[in-house]
């Protein structure tokens, strides 16, 4: 039996959106206050509240992920290189470029597809400062191991914690290890204040820095002391923000939900692995991403995406290309296909499948259907092939 396209396009992801009329109370004040900007109530209303609810002992909101990341760097005062992984969106290597920094990549560990801390140590020399490493996909990196491979080396420990929202482990909130993390609220995100971000930073003589980096380097109206940028959060996102933090829960419950769904009725499809498979507080819930081995499921990665568009669904292949594979960067040694095998292998395999509430149980259980019925049994391949 074939089944029939979505009537309506199924995307990866939709946004949180709060209660209009909540929304609408907030601009109301916002209107009343005649504050846009810089600084005013919503910001510091939503950096506090951020502040407990993700744990962390000091952060910083900013307008985007990337800018938070960016200038977090640029705090540091971070020279020469910086050991990276190829396998992310590319704002956290691009960051690196805005600060002169060199990366290093290193290759991905094929079951969470994070950066390999066994195999960080080989690449450490004379000039490098930092481990850049990312949560991929809300997935841990293995925290202890990295610290202990930087305190050795007296390097810097930067996490891109864009999929991490709200995830602890082992009971402590994932900000508290390395000396800072970067959280992205874009619209895509389990959290979003539209487009937004924040430093989660440990120590406090930071404060002050991130203050005038993200602020034009302004002590006060007439001193100027560094060259910083506009990285500020304004009023309208810091007070959706507030808001959709009063629904974050209902979403988390509503996508533990569909990853149960999703893993129920893809057990037992040959050649599917799920990548995502941490719950409760371990987890986001950001993705819900699977690797397709074709040799097992009878068609590439690809080929499945191709298929699923022809049912109105459209995953996305999250993150290909790699980061290494950029051309102002593929002429690293780093960047070289040899020394990123798992990297190179992974990024034609997985998927990043639709992941958000609204979408619901029905949805998630027909999607798995029909990658089901899209399997190819391997004797079907043999005739084909024939
Ligand atoms: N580090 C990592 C590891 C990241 O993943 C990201 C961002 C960053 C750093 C940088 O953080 P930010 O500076 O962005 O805060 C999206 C997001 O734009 C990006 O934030 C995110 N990662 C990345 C993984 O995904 P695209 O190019 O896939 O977005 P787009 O517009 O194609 O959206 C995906 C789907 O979401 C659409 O098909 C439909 C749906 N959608 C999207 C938007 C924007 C909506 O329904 N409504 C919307 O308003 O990058």
């Amino acid at each position: 039996m074939m089944l029939a396209p979505f009537k309506t396009p199924i995307y990866v992801t939709r946004p949180v959106f709060p209660d209009l009329a909540d929304y609408t109370d907030q601009l109301r004040n916002i209107w009343e206050s005649k504050q846009l900007t810089n600084n005013g109530s919503q910001h510091k209303k939503l950096e506090t509240e951020l502040a407990a609810y993700l744990g962390a002992s000091h952060l910083k909101l900013f307008n985007n992920g990337t800018l938070a990341l960016l200038l977090g760097l640029k705090a540091l005062g971070l020279k020469g290189e910086v050991i990276t992984t190829p396998f992310t969106f590319p704002a956290t290597v691009q960051c690196l470029d805005w600060n002169q920094l060199t990366p290093v990549f290193c290759d991905i560990d094929p079951i969470t597809l994070n950066i390999d801390a066994d195999k960080i140590e080989s690449l450490i020399t004379e000039q490098t400062t930092a481990i850049l490493a990312v949560h991929v996909f809300g997935n841990p990196c293995e925290v202890e191991k990295i610290q202990r491979i930087a305190d050795k080396h007296n390097l810097r420990v930067i996490y891109d914690g864009a999929h991490v929202f709200g995830t602890e482990i082992n009971g402590k909130p994932i900000n508290s290890f390395g000396d800072m993390t970067m959280y992205s609220f874009h619209a895509t995100k389990l959290f979003n204040t539209v487009e937004g971000g924040a430093l989660a930073f440990k120590d406090a003589q930071m404060e002050q820095q991130l203050e005038l980096l993200k602020n034009f380097g302004l002590l006060n109206a007439e001193q100027v002391v560094l060259s910083g940028l506009n990285a500020k959060m304004n009023e309208l996102q810091a007070a959706m923000g507030i808001e959709v933090l009063k629904v974050v829960e209902v979403e988390r419950r509503k996508r533990h939900e569909l990853k149960k769904t999703y893993e129920t009725h893809l057990a037992g499809i040959p050649g599917i692995r799920i990548i995502t498979n941490l719950e409760g507080p371990a987890s986001s819930y950001q993705y819900f991403v699977i690797e397709i081995d074709d040799s097992l499921y009878g068609r590439t990665r690809d080929e499945l995406f191709n298929e699923l568009a022809k049912f109105n669904i459209f995953p996305r292949k999250y993150f290909y290309p790699l980061c290494s594979d950029f051309s102002w960067y593929s002429h690293l040694e780093s960047a070289r296909p040899e020394n990123l095998p798992f990297s190179r292998k992974l990024v034609h395999q997985v998927l990043s499948m639709p992941f958000y509430g609204e979408l619901g149980t029905d949805a998630a259980e027909k999607i798995c259907e029909i990658i089901r019925e899209l399997h190819v049994e391997q004797k079907e391949l043999l005739n084909f092939r024939k």
